[in-house]
């Protein structure tokens, strides 16, 4: 039977289950992907877990996410990656490499290959065709052991491109295309699979960027073919022996098709506060803009920085804007220098900032009060560029160095002359010294000593379900919430490794109250339940979104809908994800009503449904919980380390 691209890698890395939509299915992970912000509670539990080492064909471990070091931990934690590192046969890329999608990408991205890592952009791989995908630390740690990964069977969608994209117009408007149509909601258990006669227009960077914020739509991942293009790249990158061919049969079918005309696109904009709000950059012509960064996992790559850095060559930055560059790599950044065209961003009058995260997680740059700041980066929730109050817009490079120029908002497409066009390079420089390979580290050492600074504790163990849930809604929040309102990262983010300080900021930008009411109720025996709308958990995979409400005392989320990934995450440490049978019931509950589930166990095991009684109302409305067999083990066991430790798994 004619197949996709997605059917193809997954029935070839199937270890049970179907692929019948909906169904839970197993897959073999060929390589394992962490950064050091989720990377220490993975390998916390990977530790836990009492494995020898890793299995997988391939470990990486990133440290790219807390750079800043401003005070010990973040040394601390870079110390104990490298050491387990070493210890369990995992290779280490150092400080200063660059940021894990774009290194990955470079180095060991592979068509038809299996991906997972703990981070939400993993599917950056999708742009040399891997099927690469985001997941909490703990389902990592178990991939680097060798276990399978559980998704569910996806829908497949084919995102049918054509035409070629003018100039000033690029890969970051075909993906705030693709937002505008799909939008961050509702997309849950969707894989989206790029093909058509456009795809040979783009090169490997300008798919990455397209399915590196396929993450903002919330679908399991998205990817495109593997052809000569790909190929292309990765002779450039000294690797052409990892291509192989991977294009859809002849007759393949999808859920859906959606086609879009490349030469059509204009430069588009995401408006504050998510990258589902999108706009045209024409709309805007002469808005103000105060800050302009170029950077992050989704535009950072040689294409990108050469087209900015021409764009800005021999003539200066607005006077009223200021403007940063983040380079996604050392390569890139090498690159720049060799080429003089770091040179010519210094005199334009950039600042020069880390290859690293940085920025993007709001650990630079914030902006100033009520400021305009313009970004290449995939997510401008509120409050996440470390300012409350900033307005962040999310364009292309090219729209952001259009504006570098002008201060304010000026479409691209536009522009006299016309915005270069960069060819991707016959040789890019490879230089792998900054990574740690398991041979020179030493495949599983157990002999090497694993270094654990004051700062990084112990992951915290769940506790069996209860008979019933008798609890209180500590918080009712509404729609689109995402997993930096749960659990703030920037300054916030050098607790990563330290649940008890860590917890204490959950939801501390939308009820500063919470920790204080969530552990009195912990202490007085009572459940703590979290009332939600939409799409709760958008965004990033940090499984402390879930790790730290557990530690808390929460034992449910009840919402409208739940995002994939913090969905699972949930699941893995304990929470029952519970779902409204008739959203309305949402209304009838206030924040402190006592909410109350009788039957709860007997709940899980059997279909998921159970009746809560609202105490305070005088109410009661039914929820839900659509799990597997597997989950419910973990469910009623307190979550999947504590599953795992009991032998149940
Ligand atoms: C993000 O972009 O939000 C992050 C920071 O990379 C997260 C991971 C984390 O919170 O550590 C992600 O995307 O998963
Ligand atoms: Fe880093 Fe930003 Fe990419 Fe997350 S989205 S991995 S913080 S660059």
């Amino acid at each position: 039977m004619a197949q996709n691209i997605v059917e193809k890698i997954l029935a070839a890395h199937r270890v049970s289950g179907d692929l019948t939509p909906g169904r839970e299915l197993a897959i073999r992970i060929d390589q394992t992907l962490t950064q050091d912000a989720t990377g220490t509670m993975a390998y916390l539990q990977f530790e836990s877990m009492g494995l020898e080492r890793v299995k997988a064909d391939l470990a990486l471990s990133y440290v790219d996410h807390n750079t800043i070091q401003v005070g010990f931990e973040n040394a601390d934690d870079h110390a104990y990656l490298k050491s387990v590192a070493q210890r369990y046969g995992v290779v280490f890329s150092r400080p200063g490499n660059g940021i894990c999608h774009q290194l990955h990408l470079e180095r060991f991205g592979k068509p038809g290959a299996t991906l997972l890592g703990s981070d939400s952009h993993t599917p950056t791989g999708g742009g040399v065709g891997m099927l690469a995908i985001g997941a909490g630390g703990i389902d990592v740690a178990v991939a680097m052991g060798g276990g399978s990964f559980y998704l569910t069977a996806p829908k497949v969608v084919l995102i049918k491109l054509s035409g070629a994209l003018r100039p000033g117009v690029s890969a970051k408007d075909v993906i705030l295309k693709v937002l505008s149509i799909y939008g961050t909601t509702g997309n849950v258990g969707r894989i989206l699979e790029y093909g058509g006669a456009g795809v040979a227009a783009l090169g490997v960077p300008a798919r990455a960027t397209i399915t590196n914020m396929g993450a903002e739509l919330g679908v399991t991942t998205s990817l495109f073919p593997s052809d000569a293009t790909t190929r292309q790249f990765l002779k450039a990158q000294g690797r052409e022996q990892d291509w192989k061919e991977l294009i859809a049969d002849e007759g393949a079918t999808y859920e859906e098709v959606v086609e879009i005309d490349l030469s059509a696109l204009e430069p588009l904009v995401a408006c504050p506060h998510s990258p589902g709000n999108i706009a045209t950059v024409a709309s805007l012509a002469g808005l103000k803009v105060n800050q302009i960064l170029f950077g992050s996992c989704t535009n950072s790559s040689y294409r990108d920085l050469v087209t900015v850095a021409l764009m800005l060559k021999g003539r200066k930055v607005h006077p009223d804007v200021e403007v940063g560059v983040a380079p996604g790599s050392r390569q890139v950044l090498t690159m720049l220098g060799q080429e003089g065209l770091l040179t010519e961003l210094i005199i334009s009058g950039l600042r020069i900032l880390e290859n690293a995260c940085g920025f993007c997680i709001g650990n630079h740059m914030s902006p100033g009060t009520n400021a305009v700041s313009l970004r290449t980066n995939n997510r401008n929730f509120e409050g996440r560029s470390g300012t409350k109050s900033a307005q962040v817009y999310l364009v292309s490079p090219e729209t952001a160095a259009a504006a570098a120029l002008t201060g304010e908002f000026t479409d691209p497409s536009g522009l006299e002359p016309p915005v270069p066009v960069v060819a991707e390079p016959e040789q890019f420089a490879i230089d792998d010294s900054m990574f740690l390979f398991k041979e020179s580290a030493g495949q599983g050492q157990p002999k090497t000593e694993i270094v654990k600074g004051p700062n990084i504790g112990d992951v915290p163990l769940g506790q069996p379900m209860a008979e019933g849930l008798d609890g209180v809604a500590t918080i009712k929040v509404g729609d689109n919430i995402t997993t930096d309102h749960i659990m703030p990262a920037g300054a916030r983010l050098k607790y990563r490794s330290n649940i008890p300080r860590y917890s204490q900021c959950v939801f501390e930008s939308v009820d500063p109250a919470f920790y204080d009411n969530a552990s009195r109720n912990r202490d007085n025996a009572l459940h703590n339940i979290i009332v939600a709308g939409l799409s709760y958990g958008q965004g990033s995979s940090r499984e402390h979104a879930a790790m730290c409400p557990m530690y808390l005392g929460v034992k449910a989320v009840i919402a409208k809908s739940i995002e994939r990934i913090h969905c699972a995450n949930l699941i893995n440490f304990g929470i029952i994800p519970f779902i409204f049978d008739d959203p309305e019931a949402y209304d009838s509950i206030e924040q402190g009503d006592q909410l109350l589930i009788d039957e709860l166990r007997l709940a899980v095991e059997g279909d998921g449904k159970a009746t809560v009684c609202n105490i305070t109302q005088g109410t009661t409305f039914i929820v839900k919980t659509d799990v597997s067999a597997r989950q419910k083990t973990i469910l009623l066991n307190g979550g999947l380390l504590a599953a795992v430790s009991a032998g149940l798994l």
